[in-house]
């Protein structure tokens, strides 16, 4: 890795990785596509509450990991990269690449929280316990988490596709689900920190955000999530937006959808408690 890591800043770090996609590769070329957008001349580099993206204060970015090929060197690779960046005191705004990377990243953040809350905006619950024989597919992450005893609380919102099976697995192990029905009728979660964002681009409608891998109509707006986040009480300790596929995304749209939900990070990172967020 290469690159700038503030003490407590959040701080961008890509994970190319695409290797756990269950139906298209492409994820791989997340990063750069988000930090393509997030540095578009085509605005300015200032937040909604008017910080400066440009302050490595603000936000630092460590480059990307370099990924081996096999997935459970992959794996590690990623765990041990994160575990780096908090040793660092920075908070990690991971960059996708698919959703299969939460898993190590959050071993490595528990390893560093004895209390974490995670938020995950998806329209999926990603609880298969395997996908296709894969017990670490982009499907199956949150399985993995719980079984781990990665989170404390695991609140999922969005969702929109489960199946009979992972609705079980969601009971058994407490998990908090507001799926998209209940969205609609007005159900919102109530969190406080150390918390974790893992935020899928598919959570949102596709009219919003077309370029993942797996569109379900019926989702959440670009304004509604940033809402979410900004409604949350925190510290926000780390964050992750995943399942942008570039292939997919002709026009750039859903990779400023992402840029944007970086900088709504980034503000609730700031506005969360600093300093005590790094280090429990
Ligand atoms: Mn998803």
């Amino acid at each position: 890795m290469a690159g700038t890591v503030g003490p407590g800043a959040p701080t961008l770090v890509g994970v190319p990785w695409d290797g756990g996609a269950s139906y298209l590769r492409g994820g791989a070329l997340g990063p750069s596509a988000v930090r393509d957008a997030l540095w578009s001349p085509s605005r300015n580099a200032y937040t909604e509450s008017l910080r400066d993206l440009r302050d490595p204060a603000v936000l630092a970015d460590a480059g990307d990991f370099t990924l081996p090929t096999a997935a459970v060197d992959a794996r590690n690779a990623i765990r041990e990269g994160i575990a780096r960046l908090l040793d660092a005191a920075a908070r990690p705004i991971a960059l996708g690449g698919d959703h299969s990377i939460s898993y190590p990243i959050l071993q490595a953040v528990r390893a560093r929280h004895a209390r974490l809350t995670i938020v995950q905006v998806d329209a999926h619950s990603d609880l298969y316990d395997d996908f296709n024989g894969d017990r670490y597919s982009h499907a199956c992450p949150f399985a993995r988490i719980l079984e781990e005893g990665l989170c404390d609380r695991l609140v999922q919102v969005g969702i929109r596709t489960r199946t009979p099976a992972q609705r079980e697995t969601a009971a058994r192990y407490g998990v908090e689900v507001i799926d998209m029905r209940a969205w609609a009728a007005g159900a919102r979660p109530v969190v406080d920190g150390p918390l974790y964002w893992s935020i899928d681009l598919d959570g949102l409608d596709p009219a919003h955000a077309p370029g993942v891998s797996h569109p379900e109509p019926g989702g959440l707006s670009t304004r509604e999530v940033l809402t979410l986040l900004a409604t949350q009480r925190g510290p926000v300790v780390g964050a992750d937006v995943v399942e942008l596929n570039p292939s997919r995304d002709p026009g750039g749209l859903s990779a400023a959808v992402a840029a944007a939900l970086v900088r709504g990070l980034v503000d609730v990172m700031h506005d969360t408690t600093p300093g005590t967020a790094a280090r429990p």
